[in-house]
């Protein structure tokens, strides 16, 4: 079993630096180091779980993703919420994390 601290665990704890846009007991908000969007943050439970589906709790599942919405809305009217989940889901960091996605001047597909 590999105990070892994520990425994301570093980077609460600060033993990495991040650009932090949000933060409260239970989640973080950074920029995304590699944006894939003019906006591009990453909202991540302090609560280690792998994957987005290793929550089981609908009420911890649902102040994720209200969490995600409020700070999405701080940043943007408009918005796309993305979850990778699995290496066959694109995810590469296994830290459950929600991608918060915007700023496009039209749309997501316009750039
Ligand atoms: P995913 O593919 O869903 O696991 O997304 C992982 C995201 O994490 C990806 O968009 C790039 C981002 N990322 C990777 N390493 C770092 C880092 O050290 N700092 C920050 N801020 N983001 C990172």
């Amino acid at each position: 079993m590999n105990d070892q601290p994520t990425l994301f665990e570093r980077i609460i704890a600060r033993e990495l630096p991040s650009d932090i846009v949000y933060e409260d007991e239970q989640y973080i908000a950074i920029w995304d180091i590699a944006p894939k969007a003019p906006i591009h943050l990453l909202v991540i439970p302090k609560r280690m779980t792998p994957r987005v589906d290793a929550i089981t709790d609908a009420a911890e599942m649902g102040e994720l993703w209200l969490t995600a919405v409020k700070v999405a809305r701080q940043h943007a009217d408009d918005y796309r919420l993305v979850v990778n989940c699995g290496t066959g889901g694109g995810q590469v960091v296994f830290h459950t994390h929600i991608h918060v996605l915007a700023g496009w001047e039209h749309g997501p597909d316009s750039d």
